[in-house]
């Protein structure tokens, strides 16, 4: 099902033409911030150098650190009386960054919700639970008005309090949920435990965080429902950037609304189909607040055209953010790999959390798994083979030796939002 089949499927020169186009009008639109109009004399470019899609690698990049440096408003291109929402980021190292909004913005932004949640087949008569923050971060509003655009009866029901979620789930027949994948473990487990069946459920959107295959496979069997990733960040309009369809395999990336580059993150080199470095997206519509080659962090690759369902290139999950990137002993290790190996261990549990410490100056990493019940109550001796089953399977992949400590189910911490497992103790990191 399409919401806007011919957007969704523009290909070739006329999507080339319309995104040149666009491109034009982002440039003049960035013009109108100070901090633009002085890269852009620096650089020597004026909008009307940029003749081709590729001229885009004329112009510098954009990196979060501007965006604090323009706190609060210092990167919108329209006075504040066209600025019709704030959102801005967690901001949890230093401050945070603000996103402004015009009303054609957030037409445009529902209009991505909208592609996506018809995409995997919602449509009117769908009840719909958005189970996440309902404030200052984008999930919340950003789905709700995409939902409501559609049709779909909307629960903003936000997060916490699971149990009444669940019974929500249940009373009101809900279709499709939308939340973390930390959190929808969480209502997993908290349903079984008491119980409850959840035989509405059919289609589950999650995102916000790095989640692997190895989750998806664990909330479709618990859950009883499919799962799609959703991939957004609040500096392009947030969630709705890139959406999986029913095919899987990779997530469609709006090609008409952003135009997107994977370069090297050491280097700033742009790289090839296939090759896997960090996204870096120019937003084609933005009026309010319009970013030129925006370094997203995210780690994911551009992949071969051709999906079955008719829509344009996709990329890959996300694997990673380049700051996630820990040094351990000199070795590179990404959380999602740690992850990754641990779910697809039958004896390990729900949660699990990474320590990393520097002991007379060598990098120690400790790792918590929560143990599944029928395992925990086991001989000593068993635990410490699972243990040592554990230790290797991490070793093989992250060619690293840790410290895995096994411990009882339940007893690490929940998350409702995004999840932060991993916790760097050491002064100085690399
Ligand atoms: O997380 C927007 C969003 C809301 C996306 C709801 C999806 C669903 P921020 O809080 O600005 O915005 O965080 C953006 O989260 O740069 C990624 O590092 C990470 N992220 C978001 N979605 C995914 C995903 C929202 N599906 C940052 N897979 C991004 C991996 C993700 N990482």
């Amino acid at each position: 099902m399409f919401w806007n089949r011919k957007m969704e499927t523009l290909k070739g020169d006329e999507l080339t033409r319309l995104q040149l186009k666009r491109l034009s009008w982002t440039i003049a639109q960035a013009s109108k911030v100070p901090f633009y109009r002085k890269r852009l004399n620096n650089a020597g470019i004026t909008p009307s150098d940029v003749r081709s899609i590729d001229d885009i690698g004329k112009l510098p990049f954009t990196v979060k650190g501007d965006l604090r440096e323009g706190y609060p408003f210092g990167f919108f291109s329209v006075p504040l009386n066209r600025v019709i929402r704030i959102h801005t980021t967690s901001g949890t190292t230093g401050k945070p960054t603000v996103v402004g909004y015009t009303r054609r913005d957030l037409e445009n932004w529902s209009e991505l919700i909208a592609r996506n949640m018809t995409m995997i087949g919602l449509k009117e008569g769908d009840v719909f639970q958005n189970m996440v923050n309902y404030g200052l971060f984008t999930g919340g509003l950003g789905f709700h008005y995409g939902a409501e655009k559609i049709g779909l009866t909307v629960i903003p029901s936000a997060t916490g309090n699971t149990k009444r979620q669940i019974e929500m789930i249940n009373d009101f027949g809900v279709t499709s949920i939308h939340c973390t994948p930390s959190y929808a473990l969480h209502i997993a487990e908290v349903a079984e435990e008491i119980g409850v069946e959840l035989p509405t459920l059919k289609f589950g959107i999650f995102g916000a965080e790095a989640w692997s295959e190895a989750m998806r496979r664990e909330l479709e069997r618990r859950l009883k429902l499919t799962a799609f990733d959703s991939y957004g960040l609040s500096e392009m309009y947030g969630p709705g950037v890139a959406f999986e369809c029913p095919e899987g395999d990779g997530l469609h990336i709006w090609h008409d609304m952003y135009l997107v580059e994977i370069i090297d993150p050491a280097t700033g080199e742009r790289l090839g189909e296939g090759e896997s470095g960090e996204m870096v997206i120019t937003p084609l519509v933005k009026e309010a607040m319009p970013l030129i080659r925006y370094r997203t962090g995210d780690i994911t690759k551009l992949m071969a055209d051709g999906c079955a369902c008719g829509r344009g290139q996709k990329i890959g999950r996300i694997t990673g953010r380049s700051d996630d990137m820990l040094v351990i002993r000199g070795i590179n290790v990404f959380p999602s790999q740690i992850e990754h190996v641990l779910r697809s261990l039958p004896e390990v549990g729900e949660q699990f959390m990474v320590y990393i410490d520097r002991i007379k100056y060598l990098d120690e990493m400790t790792i918590e798994v929560e143990m599944k019940k029928e395992y925990f109550h086991g001989e000593l001796e068993d635990l410490s083979k699972i243990q040592h089953r554990i230790t290797d399977a991490l070793k093989d992949v992250l060619g690293l030796r840790t410290n895995v400590r096994l411990v009882e189910p339940g007893s690490l911490p929940r998350f409702e939002g995004k999840a932060r497992r991993v916790i760097d103790r050491r002064e100085s990191k690399l």
